[in-house]
């Protein structure tokens, strides 16, 4: 398997001969990085004390901050690239699972898949984690990232530029995902967010990779500009039908399923391997954790909470419904984009 690594964070980078990155490259980047730092905007975090705002995005001081200034001044894109871009708690770890079943259905059967043993998220690489051994990747490599369209290096988005799909979900259901995965992780030395002040914050744009409607709007402007580049799915429409997304996601990628393929049950086979009822239940998937960098270790079981479609219903207030749709509907105005299926 092309699995990735974890890679050390930028720090770790910065002081060791990685033999791909010039170290003095790094250096210069993390100068950079404590440079602005001090004089960023600062506004309240979710699982971080603050959030910092650089380039119009809401980002965690350290690893989001470091991971972005690393893309921007660092990855060396190819046109081969399928770049997997999201918001968080929109869908990354399903479409990691769905595009890594596709891309390599003919190397793994579905017995010994290494899915049933490796979180999605340790099977392809998140470039704001700074992987260093990317360079060794076989062509065509699977990536991710949480990076808005519009702060993306011009090497990833102009010409012979990389492949993206990404998904979105609606933001009610986003809001509350990330409220509830974010208290998780949150330090046990700050107070829990509560669900008022939590949503307050995302109304206002300030979460991770934030605002959330600006993120979603420049991938879908991208993808209507260059549909050829981008495939821009929703949460809601895969888990109405997700074969007819999944054979979507495949032609795009450039794997279409043979007839054959789908004769044999071969969509089916990847669609309930990459269900949230197969991986939630895998004992990788209740037990492990997956290392982003030195800082960022995570348990897999807090990337499965529910996986249903309107879940919102059972946390969000008439007037938070009111208030978030109304802002939805505003900020897509014209933009021939609407939430859900
Ligand atoms: P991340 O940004 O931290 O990687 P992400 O995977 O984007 O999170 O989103 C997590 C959401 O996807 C969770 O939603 P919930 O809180 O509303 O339940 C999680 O349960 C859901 N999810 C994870 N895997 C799947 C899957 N295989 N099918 C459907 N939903 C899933």
């Amino acid at each position: 398997m092309d699995s990735f690594l974890p890679s050390p964070d930028c720090d770790t980078i910065s002081k060791t001969d990685n033999g791909q990155i010039d170290s003095h490259l790094i250096q210069k980047t993390n100068e950079g990085y404590r440079e602005i730092l001090p004089n960023l905007p600062r506004g309240k975090g979710w699982m971080t004390e603050h959030l910092v705002q650089y380039q119009g995005v809401w980002l965690t001081p350290n690893f989001a901050l470091k991971g972005l200034m690393w893309v921007q001044d660092h990855f060396k894109p190819r046109s081969t690239d399928i770049c997997l871009a999201t918001f968080p708690k929109t869908g990354t770890t399903w479409l990691k699972a769905l595009t890594f079943a596709t891309v390599n259905r003919t190397r793994y059967g579905f017995t010994d898949h290494p899915l049933l043993t490796t979180v999605p998220h340790g099977c392809l690489p998140f470039l704001e984690a700074c992987p260093k051994d990317l360079d060794g990747f076989p062509s065509p490599r699977l990536l991710s990232t949480h990076i808005p369209y519009t702060l993306l290096p011009n090497s990833m988005t102009v010409n012979q530029s990389c492949r993206f799909v990404y998904i979105c979900r609606d933001p009610k259901d986003v809001l509350v995902s990330k409220w509830l995965f974010m208290n998780k992780l949150r330090p046990k030395e700050l107070a829990p967010i509560s669900l008022e002040e939590a949503f307050e914050l995302f109304c206002q744009g300030i979460s991770h990779y934030g605002p959330y409607w600006d993120h979603v709007l420049g991938y879908w402007k991208a993808s209507l500009e260059t549909p050829e580049k981008i495939l821009f799915l929703k949460y809601e429409d895969l888990k109405k039908e997700p074969l007819v997304v999944v054979k979507r996601l495949d032609d795009f990628l450039g794997y279409p399923f043979s007839l054959e393929e789908e004769s044999k049950g071969v969509v089916e086979e990847i669609v309930k391997l990459c269900s949230f009822e197969n991986l939630s239940t895998l004992e990788v998937n209740k037990v492990s954790e997956q290392k982003f960098s030195k800082d960022t270790i995570i348990d897999n079981r807090h990337f499965f909470r529910k996986g249903k479609v309107g879940d919102w219903k059972t946390y969000l207030t008439t007037e938070m419904v009111e208030r978030l749709d109304e802002i939805t509907y505003e900020k897509l105005l014209g933009s021939g984009l609407v939430f859900g299926s």
